[in-house]
């Protein structure tokens, strides 16, 4: 077993209180079971998913007989490359519950996520869905560095979100005392997390860095606070934050994917010794990466669409549902002695991206170079506008406090040119004043889009 595994193994079995008792299971052999094992593994739920999604769900057995193939098709994990996408408006045109496969009584628990236009995507777990979820989310607060004694914040959004529920209960599988918090109220946050003791901060990086913010005008040192690891996601966030945050809270700062029509949180976490990518949890997922315009899997490594199948659903098993999200895979071992494939940081969204004059540019790229940035902080927003034919984009970054205003054009015009050497895009920098950006209370806003 390595010191990864060894460490968590004792950590879980240390958790000895007669009042609060670790009911996650950990399973090292699962985590670091070797390639050819986990790929059987796979291709049995695999198997197991498609003949429950074609018998239960009108979906999809219309979407695989007009494709032509059928579950009995399946014989390798490279066949599934044979079976038709699922994409988010399948989910909308079977609003609510046209894709569960189990009856309205067996489902335990809904979630859904709102989006910006017409009805929300709805999601449903049974019960043993529920348990499988709180598994791999204990699982995942435990790889971040996690142990059963400690005191986590959680200020994920509690409700329709998956990030609030989902963290929650996987927190107190693992044993830990939880804070279920929510996110907003961000000064009693900062109240709550100093005077509670906590070791893990569940968030988005974005707020995270609100709330850091806040503690500093409050008065309150979290650098010498009990906080210890911080479990970020939700939205995609870089390098550049991971080390302002980790510096400004003195922590280690971990990635959490997870995407509700696939689960929820936990669907991929980094480890918190290496940091180096998410390991996502191939017992109970199938990534390929597809080219977003062809469809067509990509080699291992190749930078494309994180596409993701359900292996172990019961309520919303998932038949290669495309997230969007840009990412690429890595099978190469990690230093952790987890087998588990790694989702490297998810650097934005398809439809996140934006094309100006002509250059493809994700937030994620403009967020690199501005946090860090001498003089500013770290707090931006960026506002697509058209111009006649051409969309122009403003980046609206705020001041440091300690930059007197008579300052901000020069330092405008330095970042201004540091966008266009490292990204390549002509946007105009709009310095504002300190608060002046609108903060995150969870998922942040960072594209304002003004085309009308
Ligand atoms: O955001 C679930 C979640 C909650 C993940 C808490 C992590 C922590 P949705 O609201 O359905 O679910 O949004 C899913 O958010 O497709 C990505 O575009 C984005 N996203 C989630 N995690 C990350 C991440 C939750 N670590 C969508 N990096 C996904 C980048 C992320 N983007």
């Amino acid at each position: 077993m390595s010191v990864a595994n060894s460490l968590a193994a004792e950590a879980v079995v240390t958790s000895t209180s007669t009042y609060k008792t670790s009911t996650y299971m950990y399973q090292p052999e699962i985590e670091t079971l070797p390639r050819d094992q986990l790929a059987a593994l796979q291709l049995d739920r695999l198997k197991d998913t498609l003949r429950r999604a074609y018998e239960k769900v009108p979906h999809f057995r219309r979407r695989f007989d007009e494709a032509g193939v059928s579950p009995e098709d399946l014989k390798s994990l490279e066949d599934i490359a044979r079976f038709p996408f699922t994409v988010k408006t399948d989910l909308r045109d079977n609003y609510p519950f046209g894709m569960f496969a189990v009856p309205r009584k067996q489902v335990a628990r809904v979630h859904a996520s709102s989006g910006t236009t017409g009805k929300p995507t709805v999601v449903g777990y049974t019960q043993g869905d529920l348990d499988r979820w709180g598994e791999l989310m204990a699982r995942s607060i435990a790889c971040a560095g996690g142990t059963p004694d400690d005191a986590l914040h959680n200020a994920y959004g509690y409700g329709l979100f998956t990030g609030g529920l989902g963290a929650h209960y996987g927190a107190e599988k693992l044993g830990c005392m939880v804070t279920p918090m929510s996110g907003g109220n961000t000064e009693k946050q900062n109240i709550v997390l100093r005077d509670f003791g906590a070791n893990v901060l569940c968030a988005t990086p974005s707020f995270a860095l609100n709330l850091a913010d806040h503690a500093e005008r409050q008065g309150i040192d979290l650098r010498n606070s009990e906080l210890r690891i911080g479990i970020f996601g939700a939205e995609p966030w870089t390098e550049a934050m991971r080390a302002e945050l980790e510096q400004r809270l003195n922590i280690k700062a971990v990635d959490i994917y997870g995407l509700s029509e696939i689960m929820g949180p936990g669907v991929a976490v980094e480890c918190c010794e290496a940091q180096a990518g998410l390991h996502g949890w191939e017992d109970h997922f199938l990534f390929e990466v597809i080219d977003p315009d062809t469809g067509i899997p990509l080699p291992m490594g190749e930078t494309g669409e994180l596409v993701i199948t359900t292996l172990t659903k019961e309520a919303l098993p998932m038949i290669r549902y495309r997230t969007r999200d840009i990412t690429r895979l890595s099978a190469e071992p990690c230093s952790c002695g987890r087998t588990h494939v790694r989702i490297m940081r998810v650097t934005g969204r398809n439809d996140d991206m934006m094309i100006i004059r002509g250059v493809n540019v994700y937030p994620s790229q403009i967020e690199a170079v501005l946090v860090g940035f001498p003089n500013i902080a770290p707090h931006y927003q960026l506002v697509i506008r058209r111009e006649g034919v051409m969309d122009t984009l403003d980046a609206e970054v705020e001041a440091a406090p300690e930059l007197n205003a008579d300052q901000y054009p020069a330092v405008a015009e330095k970042v201004q040119r540091h966008i266009k050497s490292i990204v390549g895009i002509s946007c105009k920098v709009i310095i504002k004043a300190p608060g002046e950006v609108p903060r995150s209370e969870g998922k942040a806003v960072r594209v304002v889009d003004k085309r009308g």
